[in-house]
């Protein structure tokens, strides 16, 4: 992503802004709003092309296992002085921001040296961020969400707390290889001094909000639901899933917080370097997905988001989850202090897209929109399977590409059909595994960068037998954060909970982009029971 400069930036109001950030997997953005909730300004940095010196590809390092995907956590904290900087080099007015929340990709975790909450609260601010905090790191490599590494955490957990239906009716999810928790147990057994050194862990989304706040923020309901530590239903810790983690975890993870609430005011380091209000809010902050629920305003069951990202996600808000140990998540509802949002995520997502696009079609969207066009719904019986990645909705460890006929047996395809078989499986898959845990869409709003993509607009339209609808604003997750700065913000003011639908009305609109087709529906219909048989196959 080359450098972007402040895009749309309109006019700054004199009154009060807000801003939200996201720490997404690929890079930093921000998103200023006004009170009204218009998109004031979006400044954003890429890891790779903007911090070279870390010498990430697509912000992560994969290691040579094949299953273990880490970040270097002083990424992060320089990245946020480097937006900071130019936000202030392009006149931003920073010192009307009253309130500031924040989202990160979910389930990373930060391993902080006891001491380090001395040295946020007592930062320099004319030294950088990067040069005062690189030795607080008890680990120098953050375990991230693309993570596959600990299968043998998941068994032990699923064996201490008496199965895998036990586990995700406790915790929102069964035991997932990317899941926090997981990775503190393998952190704890295969490095205990440098866990025994280590005095807080964060997520991503918690450390990042410690930096602003000068000292350990607590971890939000949304984001600690994909720890397999917090109890779905209290959104407190489970004590039987922390003892069987590592010991001593209750005090190195901190409270969890509603997710409306002022966890602190910006410290001194960005008031006097960056010229902020000394009395600016900060919000908890909160994973990507939930705060793209937030930027969505989903509220009502029926109405399904489909974000096609890094990670390809299928979530909703739920009143009555009904957590699975055979797939997807339930995490807490951003918006909803008494509410559940319900997940699935994919790993196989824009990333392998784009690999099928580069082999398959000359490396041009353009040919790959012309093949699905040429080829005709349901790829004559033809059905493929796309793993570049290790997969989590199915589960896959080993990455492979399968492809099958409209016998059942395998297939070539010629590049066209498998243009058509990537796009029409991912979307076969969403219906299949969104449906088994209560996400059946009247409406689908889809977002992410390949949201653009018109004939996969149209064929997620068919498969599902919904409209698809896409909203001008991509950057869902810094959106949802800004969404819920000035909602936390309002809740502060008035001292209660206010419905969040009260507070932002101005959540963005959404255009019709494919209408469903219903005899292509009856097909794809008719194509998701032999797509489930197969997929049970490549399972295996
Ligand atoms: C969700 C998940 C991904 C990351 C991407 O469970 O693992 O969507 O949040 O940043």
């Amino acid at each position: 992503m080359p450098q972007r400069p402040l895009t749309r930036q309109r006019v700054i109001p004199a009154a009060q802004i807000f801003m939200g950030l996201d720490f997404s997997t690929q890079g930093l953005k921000a998103t200023f709003i006004d009170a009204a909730g218009q998109v004031l300004a979006e400044p954003a940095i890429s890891f790779d092309t903007d911090l070279p010196e870390f010498k990430t590809q697509g912000g992560v390092h994969r290691h040579a296992d094949g299953l273990t995907v880490t970040a270097p956590p002083l990424m992060w904290v320089a990245a946020l002085d480097l937006l900071l900087a130019r936000m202030q080099k392009a006149n931003l007015p920073l010192a009307r921001v009253a309130a500031i929340s924040g989202s990160g990709q979910q389930h990373g975790s930060v391993y902080l040296r006891r001491g380090a909450r001395a040295r946020l609260g007592a930062l320099d601010s004319r030294l950088t961020l990067r040069d005062q905090l690189q030795d607080v790191f008890a680990f120098d490599a953050a375990p991230v969400w693309m993570d596959s590494s600990t299968r043998a955490q998941c068994r032990e957990r699923d064996a201490a707390l008496g199965g895998a239906q036990a586990v995700a009716k406790l915790t929102g999810s069964r035991s997932y290889e990317r899941f926090t928790g997981n990775q503190i147990a393998k952190i704890y057994r295969q490095h205990p001094e440098a866990y025994a050194a280590t005095g807080h862990i964060a997520l991503v989304s918690s450390f990042t909000a410690s930096l602003l706040i000068g000292t350990y923020a607590p971890i939000e309901p949304g984001d600690g639901a994909g720890m397999n530590l917090m109890n779905i239903r209290t959104r407190r810790w489970a004590p039987a899933a922390l003892r069987c983690t590592a010991p001593g975890l209750a005090k190195r993870l901190g409270p969890i917080a509603p997710s409306h609430k002022v966890i602190g005011r910006l410290s001194r380091y960005f008031t006097d370097r960056y010229g902020f209000a000394p009395r600016t809010a900060v919000i908890a902050f909160s994973g990507d997905n939930p705060n793209s629920l937030a930027a969505l305003g989903l509220a009502r069951s029926g109405d399904i988001a489909i974000s096609l990202g890094t990670s390809d996600t299928v979530f909703g808000a739920l009143s009555a989850p009904k957590p699975s140990a055979a797939e997807g998540h339930i995490f807490g509802n951003p918006i909803n202090p008494q509410g559940y949002m319900a997940l699935i995520c994919y790993k196989n997502g824009s990333l392998t897209r784009e690999a099928v696009r580069n082999e398959f079609a000359q490396c041009s969207w353009k040919a790959f929109e012309a093949a699905l066009a040429r080829t005709p719904e349901g790829n004559g019986g033809r059905i493929g399977f796309y793993f570049k990645e290790p997969e989590i909705t199915p589960t896959v460890l080993k990455p492979g590409i399968y492809r099958f006929g409209p016998d059942a047996r395998p297939a070539r395809f010629t590049p066209e059909q498998n243009v058509r078989a990537v796009v029409e499986g991912q979307c076969l898959s969403m219906r299949l595994h969104g449906n088994n845990i209560g996400l059946v869409p009247q409406k689908i709003l889809a977002t992410g960068g390949a949201s653009v993509n018109k004939s996969l607009l149209q064929v997620m339209a068919n498969v599902f037998g919904t409209p698809v609808h896409v909203s001008s604003q991509p950057n869902s997750a810094s959106l949802g954060a800004a969404y819920r700065a000035l909602h936390g913000w309002h809740c502060a003011r008035v001292r209660r909970f206010v419905p969040f639908a009260k507070v932002v009305r101005a959540v963005a609109s959404f255009t019709v982009a494919a209408e469903p087709n219903r005899a292509k529906h009856c097909l794809y219909t008719a194509m998701l029971t032999r797509y489930a048989q197969l997929e049970k196959q490549v399972v295996l």
